[in-house]
Parts: C-alpha cells; sequence; structure tokens
C-alpha cells in the first residue's frame, strides 16, 4: 500500500460540559485528525493526545511535530505492505506512541477498506455490539454527582465509572454506592495517591467496586504491586501501561487484575492487540478506555473492543456524552441494554462528515 500524501489538521470543539479530573478541568478539546490518501481514497485517523501534558507527556503540540518532522515522512510515497513494515519504520522513534496511533489507524481503515471489511472483522473481532460505560467527571457537590449518574443510567449505560482525587473520594464513592447498590461501579484517580494513602485507599474496599483504575502514580508499578496485596478490589492500570512488555510485567508482579487498553496510549493497535493476547493467556480481563475522541477515535475504539478479551464495558460513550454534534454520520448512540453497534461499512465503518470538520478546522498542512 501506498501513501500518497497526508494531512493533518487540529479541530476545536467545545464539550457539552466540562470534564473534570485529578490532573484538571477542561471544557474545549482540540482533536487532532489525519487523513492518509491512499490510492485516490481517504483514510482518518485520529490522535487522542491532550491539549497538555497532563495525563501524558504527549501533548496536540508535539504529535502534530513528530508527525509532520518524522513518522509521515517515513511512510510518504513508500510502498508499506503491511502493519508491522509500519510499525517498523516507526520504530526508530522513541515514545510518542499517540502520534504514531493515528497513523497507523488511519493505515489500518485502509487496509480493511482494500479487503472490502469492517474494521472489526479486519482486526479479527467476534461481534458487531460491545456493553458500554460512562466516566463522570469530578463534580462540584454530591448531589450533582448522584444526579448526573442517575441520568446515565437511564440511557442505558452498563458501567458507570467516576473520577477521584484527594478530596473526592471515600464520600463520592459512598454516595454512589448507597444510591445504587447492585450496579457496576468503578472509579479513576489517574494516578493522584501514592503509598502513603495506603490506609485511606483501604476504604474504598468496603464499596465493592469491580475496580479501581490507576490509583498511584503512572512509575509505580512496585507500589502498585504491595497495594494490590493489601487490597481485595481489583486494580486496573492506565497510565502505566504503554506497552506489551509494561503489561507483561505488571502481570508477572501482581501489580493489577485489569488493564485498561486505548490504542493512543499504547501505540496503537498492533501493541493492543498483543496486550489483548497476553491478557486473555493470563487470564486476565481487558476493556477499551476513552480520550474524549470524536466519532472518528470512536469508531477505531470499538472496532478494538470486538475482541474477544475486551470482556467489561468500555468508556466508548455515545456521541452526545461529549458532543453536540459529532463528526461522523450517524451519530453513535446507546441501543436497549446499554450496547453500540460496532460501525459495520467497510473500513473505518463511519461516514465522516468533512464540512463539519472544515468548519472546526483552526490549523491544517497537507504534507506530499
Ligand atoms: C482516563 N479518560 O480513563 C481518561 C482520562 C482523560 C474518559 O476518563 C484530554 C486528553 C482530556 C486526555 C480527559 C476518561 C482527557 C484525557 C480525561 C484523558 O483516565
Ligand atoms: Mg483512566
Amino acid at each position: 500500500m501506498k501513501v500518497e500524501a497526508v494531512e493533518l489538521r487540529v479541530l476545536k470543539m467545545r464539550l457539552l460540559r466540562p470534564f473534570r479530573t485529578s490532573f484538571g478541568e477542561q471544557q474545549d478539546r482540540y482533536p487532532l485528525l489525519v487523513r492518509l490518501e491512499v490510492d485516490g481514497h481517504s483514510a482518518w485517523g485520529e490522535c487522542v493526545a491532550g491539549e497538555g501534558p497532563w495525563y501524558s507527556p504527549e501533548t496536540v503540540e508535539t504529535a502534530w511535530q513528530i508527525m509532520r518532522g518524522y513518522l509521515v515522512p517515513s511512510i510518504l510515497k513508500r510502498d508499506v505492505p503491511d502493519l508491522a513494515s509500519l510499525e517498523r519504520l516507526f520504530l526508530p522513534v522513541r515514545g510518542h506512541r499517540m502520534a504514531k496511533a493515528a497513523l497507523e489507524m488511519a493505515f489500518t481503515a485502509a487496509q480493511a477498506e482494500q479487503a472490502r471489511k469492517p474494521l472489526w472483522k479486519h482486526l479479527g473481532g467476534t461481534r458487531d455490539r460491545v456493553e458500554t460505560g460512562v466516566s463522570i467527571g469530578i463534580q462540584p457537590s454530591l448531589d450533582q454527582l448522584l444526579a448526573i449518574v442517575a441520568e446515565h443510567l437511564q440511557e442505558g449505560y452498563r458501567r458507570i465509572k467516576i473520577k477521584l482525587e484527594p478530596g473526592w473520594d471515600v464520600q463520592a464513592v459512598g454516595a454512589v454506592r448507597e444510591r445504587y447498590p447492585e450496579i457496576m461501579l468503578t472509579a479513576d484517580a489517574n494516578a493522584a495517591y501514592d503509598l502513603d494513602d495506603l490506609e485511606h485507599l483501604l476504604e474504598l474496599d468496603r464499596f465493592g467496586l469491580l475496580m479501581l483504575e490507576q490509583p498511584l502514580s503512572v512509575g509505580d508499578l512496585i507500589d502498585h504491586a504491595a497495594l494490590q496485596q493489601r487490597l481485595r478490589t481489583p486494580i486496573c492500570l492506565d497510565e502505566s501501561i504503554e506497552s506489551a512488555r509494561d503489561a507483561r510485567q505488571a502481570l508477572q508482579i501482581g501489580a493489577c487484575r485489569v488493564i485498561n487498553i486505548k490504542p493512543g496510549r499504547v501505540g496503537g493497535f498492533g501493541e493492543s492487540r498483543r496486550i489483548h493476547d497476553l491478557c486473555a493467556a493470563a487470564g486476565v480481563p481487558v476493556w477499551c478506555g476513552g480520550m474524549l475522541e470524536t466519532g472518528i477515535g470512536r469508531a477505531a475504539n470499538l472496532a478494538l473492543a470486538s475482541l474477544p478479551n475486551f470482556r467489561l464495558p468500555g468508556d466508548l460513550s455515545a456521541s452526545n456524552r461529549y458532543w453536540a454534534e459529532d463528526v461522523v454520520d450517524p451519530p453513535f448512540v446507546l441501543k436497549k441494554g446499554g450496547l453500540m453497534d460496532v460501525p459495520g461499512r467497510w473500513g473505518l465503518g463511519v461516514r465522516v462528515k468533512v464540512d463539519l470538520i472544515d468548519r472546526l478546522t483552526v490549523r491544517r498542512e497537507m504534507l506530499r
């Protein structure tokens, strides 16, 4: 497959409501999109890097520069027969996994399109609908938290995740659990604690959480293992797992019992698949995380989540969880029972609204 040209764009989109985590609050999202031209066809991908280096060291700006300066030149006008070849061409660039993943997503969608298959079948998925969950930001009050949880349960989401930070943890989880004793409930600290908080974190054990996501710092596999020793609640790692090697080592020392896979965080579908397979072999469930994507990134996540070891509901929310108008048509919606259809058209599987994207674009460059 030959990539004739690559277009990079940054959009400006407003979230329907501000999203607050332990690393900050945000209302505007600047999605970074890539479009590959392959055999006269367009293939879209989305880079999930954040606006600032809070969730990960990558940002929209660094991803743009690394794609433009290194990754795109390494593939332009070259014959790249398959995913393994693309990964080899990207290997000299250390890190910058979100930048790599965006190009890999578009490349893989183009391959699926050429094979006349939807992405999920091309990736080896085994189902055309998946269970959804929703991630709820830190709220100004417990009342507002309960109201927003109620709203999302009503819409049908199968699993509620609430964001934690010191000062918004035991009480918040307790309030939701007291109101809803039976729901699948999880909590995500985005690395806001350390082992000095051990006794405090142990208080979360009584709420029967499905898992506790990324309680400690990114590099703290050993401390996560120590915490997991004391905690009945399974620990799920997110930020700490950037590769299949990280996943293998985390499982080896007992640092977690669940892994959140985000293709952006680990460098693409190839690495996601290796983590998926390794966890399947170890009997460890995985689920697909979210990064406030547009419908383009959502389509990719849904395709990945159709693989068999994605056994827990992901952060795979409907378009209207985040956006007044999504960049794909039709928008993603929840079906009965909190299920979502995996896009079924050839390639990425969705129709991209190029006119809308044009109107939202604040920066654009064509590379040939
Ligand atoms: C998580 N996502 O699971 C992330 C955190 C997150 C849906 O909870 C810009 C860039 C904004 C990255 C907001 C969800 C972000 C971001 C939240 C990541 O930890
Ligand atoms: Mg997380």
